[in-house]
């Protein structure tokens, strides 16, 4: 086994996996760019390195700085967590070169997944359904004219490169096509660098539903289960579960079955996920594989009862999976809540600045996977992800009760977050009703937030509203408790030095 490894990524899932390494008995090593000086995964890790400034590419993205880091403090292996430098074959190819363990699929297998329609190529070999259309770049407007009309319309335009929704149009009509052809491709050759696009049909409100699979280096693979991932808002996930509402064990084992033939066919190793697109009829298609751990990760966990860091690190050390498919088991429903720096009543713009209070919440089957604490300023330069709030129960009903109330428990100060949005998607009568598809988040966004009376209509309301900010400011949370308290004799003593506290704060101001 590893004696140290190194871990080239920050926030939550630095931290996630300096847990990982602690519980193994590894030693961990962080780097961090000059505005993470002060970040949780320098504080917990047992040796850190600074690496540069707080552009990614002369930090996180930088091959040479972090190589050199190994180098310097005697890392065996390095984790990439997500993002950053996760899926870049490059790096994986330099790591090799090196003589450090890179923990993740190989730079082959990497290469193979890269390009969409090399794997589409691929999983056409393997027999593998993926979505109808093209499986090679387009090489004209009139080409792609004659391909849309042969599938028929409503079709999707992709990028080869792509990933995230970048280069990706939805096209309706022949007319719609000719100017989406032109700027789907200008939109990938900015954001990839590469101009390759092709046609899927396009599956009208989907699901996205993925499947875990792991191998170890002795050619065993097994799938772990799917993950819910259709709560979307402009492709970035805002809420997943395990397992989805929709599959049942059939559907488990063929999807399962199908994303172990993927991997094989890619010849792959270590942790990866694949996804699928689902239709209405429940058919599921081959859409792409990531090639790294992923954010959503701990639903899996939770479910299976499985570490994924824990056997990323024992397969990249050489070890076989001491489990075989039957030996894996879903039990329990777990979801995971996405909590992000951004402003959810201002269009969900980013909110970085200084966590002047943080009451985080715990309990009953309640999971925090978190990269910040109180005093700490978040960066504005970084994915504004800043933890991961995940509710696990032994049904569907429990997992979504506990998330509730440790949501009601959860405060950031100083900063925006999205948690009240969390609020409002737990106790959506259609979320738990199972109703979501592609469409969802948009859905609920339009509507009234009837939990939040608009101020407008109200004129007494933002008064209100201002004298309570103010009261919050001075006491801190437990202002918000005045009123349950007032109604209940014990407590009346305590609720009156509240408010002589109150009194005295607004007069220091
Ligand atoms: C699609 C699709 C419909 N048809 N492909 C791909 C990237 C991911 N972020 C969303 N993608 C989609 N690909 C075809 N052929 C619809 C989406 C899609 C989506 C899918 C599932 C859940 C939420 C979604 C939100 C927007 C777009």
């Amino acid at each position: 086994m590893f004696k140290k490894i190194l871990i080239a990524n920050r926030g939550e899932i630095a931290v996630r996996i300096i847990r990982a390494c602690h519980e193994m008995g590894i030693c961990a090593v962080a780097v961090y760019s000059e505005v993470d000086r002060a970040s949780l995964h320098v504080r917990k890790a047992d040796e850190a390195y600074p690496i540069g400034s707080a552009a990614a590419s002369e930090s996180y993205l930088n091959i040479a700085k972090i190589l050199d880091v190994a180098e310097r403090s005697g890392a065996e292996a390095i984790h990439p967590g997500y993002g950053f430098l996760s899926e870049n074959a490059k790096f994986a190819r330099a790591c090799a070169d090196a003589g450090v363990k890179f923990i993740g699929p190989t730079a082959a297998a990497m290469d193979a997944m890269g390009s969409k329609t090399k794997a589409r190529q691929a999983m056409e070999r393997a027999g593998v359904p993926f979505v109808p259309g093209t499986s090679r770049g387009l090489e004209s407007r009139a080409q792609a004219e004659e391909v849309a009309a042969d599938i028929g319309y409503p079709i999707m335009l992709k990028a080869a490169a792509g990933g995230g929704g970048k280069g990706m149009r939805l096209v309706n009509s022949a007319q719609e096509l000719k100017s989406a052809f032109d700027s789907a491709r200008s939109e990938a050759e900015r954001a990839f660098g590469d101009s390759e696009v092709y046609i899927e049909k396009a599956i009208v409100n989907p699901r996205h539903i993925e499947m875990q699979v792991l191998a170890d280096e002795h050619g065993h693979t097994v799938y772990l289960g799917e993950r819910e991932c259709s709560l979307q808002r402009r492709h970035q996930k805002v809420l997943e579960e395990a397992p989805s509402p929709i599959v049942d064990g059939d559907m488990r084992r063929r999807m399962g079955e199908t994303a172990v033939r993927v991997a094989e066919a890619a010849g792959y190793t270590n942790a990866g996920t694949v996804e699928f697109l689902v239709d209405h009829q429940k058919n599921f298609y081959f859409l792409e594989m990531n090639t790294r751990l992923q954010v959503e990760h701990p639903v899996t966990e939770l479910v299976t009862g499985i570490d994924l860091v824990h056997l990323q690190i024992r397969i990249a050390a050489g070890e076989p999976l001491a489990f075989s498919q039957q030996d894996v088991t879903i039990r329990g429903h777990a979801m995971e809540c996405r909590i992000y720096a951004e402003d959810p009543d201002n269009n969900f713009f980013p909110s970085p600045g200084k966590i002047t209070l943080l009451l985080a919440p715990s309990g009953p089957g309640i999971r925090r996977d978190s990269g910040m604490y109180e005093g700490w300023n978040v960066p504005m330069d970084y994915d504004p992800l800043l933890a991961k709030l995940i509710g696990y129960g032994s049904d569907r009903e429990q997992a979504i009760s506990r998330l509730r109330r440790a949501l009601s428990e959860y405060f950031v100060g100083g900063i925006k977050t999205n948690i009240s949005l969390f609020r409002r998607i737990l106790r959506d009568p259609e979320f738990r009703a199972t109703k979501i598809d592609a469409g969802f988040l948009d859905r609920l966004l339009k509507q009234k937030d009837n939990a939040q009376p608009d101020a407008r209509e109200d004129p007494q309301a933002e008064e209100v509203a201002v004298i309570a900010a103010g009261m919050f400011a001075v006491l801190g949370p437990a202002a918000a408790g005045v009123g349950e308290k007032a109604r209940d004799g014990a407590t009346n003593g305590k609720t009156a030095s509240n408010w002589k506290m109150a009194a005295r704060g607004e007069a220091l101001r």
